[in-house]
């Protein structure tokens, strides 16, 4: 069955259609329930873009919040039955995470097969990985920002046009990669269109994503986001708090930008646009965004935030321990790190804590803390920060990072043929951890503090708060402080009662998962490769030593 699309252009052609897929993670993960009810913000921006390109239609399909299209066997979107249904003339996938690119190439040869041209984008395709794509089913990729792309590409897509001209591409031509000039970073942000929901198919949104910025200029390590940052005017994602609001009663949003407030006065206008809005229209948002621990210490930018109903920050502490800190280049003290989050409690915020465990040391720091005293350390900086909620995570090396340069080069990773880039979501150990750690120590002592911290007595919490409510009467003398106190007693309880299931169904998921088994193979190839390595030193230094003595 396929049904037309009715809409013809003046020409009579028939309009064509872009899909954008966002994969579906791998196994269920600690992103999963949210993802369920959120999307990501890179395909909706380049859909809203093709908006604008006369003779196309554009939709979003979203693999993680996909509520009622049809479903194939192993419960993912059945493509077939929705191409069958509307067929696409182009197909875009992203490919923003690394851990869902072997499902990114599955649509891709999936699509493939049925004769449509498969494009891609997103962070995760960069160096080696570009060629590995456009070998397995993919066949053009779209490097960096995808909004101007995407126009250019499309109808030279369609009409057969050789690509050769167009910047940022790169793609087959008889089996050699052709790599087209990079395309200049987008800047005038106010000229692209607002990103437009109403793309996506088949999904239930409760968490709207909304962007100001690109690019971070602190350099993390272990971090893919790189570039000069690059910034939107308050008006502007004023305007996508607006539209979102306005087209689909957005009330709860997620300022997906890395550092929020890095360009100071802006950020202050956006806030008391966001409070003005808010007044004008009688709502009340939820907002959470990204922030350093140092912008605590900013008393006006704090108080903007507050009244503009920011009320979760979401903070990358990542370690308690100053060496791992020093090797992640975080610039962050950990001994003021307490007093800072006071700070931001104090002011009334809801902290996300965001954590690395077992970060790797460059080779010659010497640093052999046991596993069970880092385990403490974390332990007693997150009960000491009074971290709200919490995500203990193991490093992952992303294509493009300085960690993944300096990791291969060691020697550390364990090789892809064993454990697949589906394991790339930071819930499994990925390389060779310092001495005394291990791999399995690492992943078991990640489960430990979300345990500890996720407790199922969290739900006795929950009917206690209930309980305690008509208590607010004693604070009817500052009943604001009383209901903020009660209110974060109850929305901790709640959250905690939500991380315990979710912990929980990931380990019965990791139980069932052939991980270790991998793991154990992965060591075993990466001790006999090192095995191999020290025998050729070994051999060439004894060559040199005998022509020496000869
Ligand atoms: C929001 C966010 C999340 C959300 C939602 C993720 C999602 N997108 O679905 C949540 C909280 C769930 C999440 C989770 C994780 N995240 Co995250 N996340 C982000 C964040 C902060 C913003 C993403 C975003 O919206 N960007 C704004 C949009 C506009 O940019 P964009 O996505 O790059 O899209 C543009 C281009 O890439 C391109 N493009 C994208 N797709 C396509 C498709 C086509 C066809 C075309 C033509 C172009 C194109 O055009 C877009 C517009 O210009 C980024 C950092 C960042 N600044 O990007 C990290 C980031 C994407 N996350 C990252 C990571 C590592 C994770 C985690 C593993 C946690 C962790 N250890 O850090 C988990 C992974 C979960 C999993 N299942 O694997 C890495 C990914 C790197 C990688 N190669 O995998 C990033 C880059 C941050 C980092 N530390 O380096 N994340
Ligand atoms: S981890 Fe955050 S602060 Fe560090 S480079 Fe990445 S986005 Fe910037």
């Amino acid at each position: 069955m396929t049904l037309e699309r009715g809409r013809q252009d003046a020409g009579e052609k028939p309009r064509k259609l872009l899909r954008l897929i966002c994969p579906a993670y791998p196994t269920f993960n600690i992103y999963s329930a949210q993802a369920r009810v959120t999307t990501a913000l890179g395909p909706i921006c380049v859909a809203t873009s093709v908006h604008e390109l006369p003779g196309w239609d554009v939709e979003v399909v979203d693999e993680n919040n996909y509520h009622f299209g049809p479903r194939g066997p192993d419960g993912k979107p059945d493509h077939k039955s929705i191409q069958r249904c509307r067929r696409a003339d182009v197909v875009g996938i992203y490919g923003g995470l690394t851990s869902t690119i072997p499902r990114l190439y599955e649509i891709a040869r999936l699509y493939g097969r049925m004769g449509v041209t498969t494009i891609a984008g997103g962070q995760h395709f960069v160096d080696d990985y570009v060629e590995e794509a456009l070998n397995r089913g993919v066949d053009v990729i779209v490097k960096g920002e995808g909004e101007r792309a995407i126009v250019e590409l499309l109808p030279k897509l369609i009409a057969g046009e050789d690509l050769s001209s167009t910047a940022g591409l790169a793609y087959l031509d008889g089996g050699r990669v052709i790599q087209t000039p990079d395309r200049p970073a987008i800047t005038d942000f106010d000229s692209l269109p607002i990103p437009d929901f109403s793309v996506l198919h088949y999904a239930k949104m409760k968490i709207f994503p909304v962007t100001g910025v690109r690019g971070c200029g602190m350099d993390c390590e272990f971090c893919a986001v790189k570039g000069k940052p690059r910034f939107a005017t308050p008006q502007r994602i004023m305007a996508q708090f607006a539209s979102a609001h306005e087209k689909h009663r957005a009330r709860r949003f997620f300022l997906v930008d890395d550092l929020f407030g890095q360009n100071r006065q802006e950020t202050i206008e956006l806030c008391r646009l966001l409070r003005e809005y808010q007044n004008e229209m009688s709502i009340r948002f939820t907002i959470t965004v990204q922030i350093r621990l140092d912008k605590a210490r900013d008393i006006e930018l704090v108080a903007a935030m507050r009244q503009a109903n920011i009320s979760t920050l979401a903070i990358g502490f990542e370690s308690p321990i100053a060496a791992e800190l020093q090797a992640m280049n975080k610039r962050l003290d950990p001994a003021e790190m307490i007093e800072l989050t006071a700070l931001y409690h104090k002011a009334g915020f809801h902290i996300h804590g965001m954590f690395i465990f077992g970060y790797p040391l460059p080779a010659g720091a010497s640093f052999d803390m046991p596993i069970r005293e880092r385990i403490r350390r974390f332990q007693r900086f997150i009960r000491k920060a009074r971290i709200d909620t919490l995500q203990v995570m193991l490093p992952v090396p992303l294509p493009g990072t300085e960690l993944t340069r300096r990791l291969r080069d060691q020697g550390r990773l364990l090789p892809r043929q064993f454990v697949g880039l589906e394991y790339y979501d930071g819930n499994f150990p990925l390389f060779e951890p310092d001495k005394p750690l291990t791999c399995e120590t690492l992943q078991a002592a990640v489960r430990l503090i979300m345990r500890r911290f996720y407790r199922p007595v969290q739900m006795v919490n929950v009917a206690m708060n209930i309980l305690a409510f008509p208590a607010l009467v004693f604070w009817l003398h500052r009943l604001r402080v009383g209901w903020a106190r009660w209110c974060r007693r109850w929305w901790n309880s709640v959250y905690r009662t939500g991380g315990w299931f979710i912990v929980r169904r990931w380990t019965a998921a990791f139980k069932k998962d052939a991980f270790l088994a991998k793991l154990a193979q992965a060591k075993l190839r990466i001790r006999s490769e090192a095995h191999t390595l020290a025998e050729h030193h070994k051999t060439k230094s004894d060559s040199r030593h005998i022509a020496r003595e000869g």
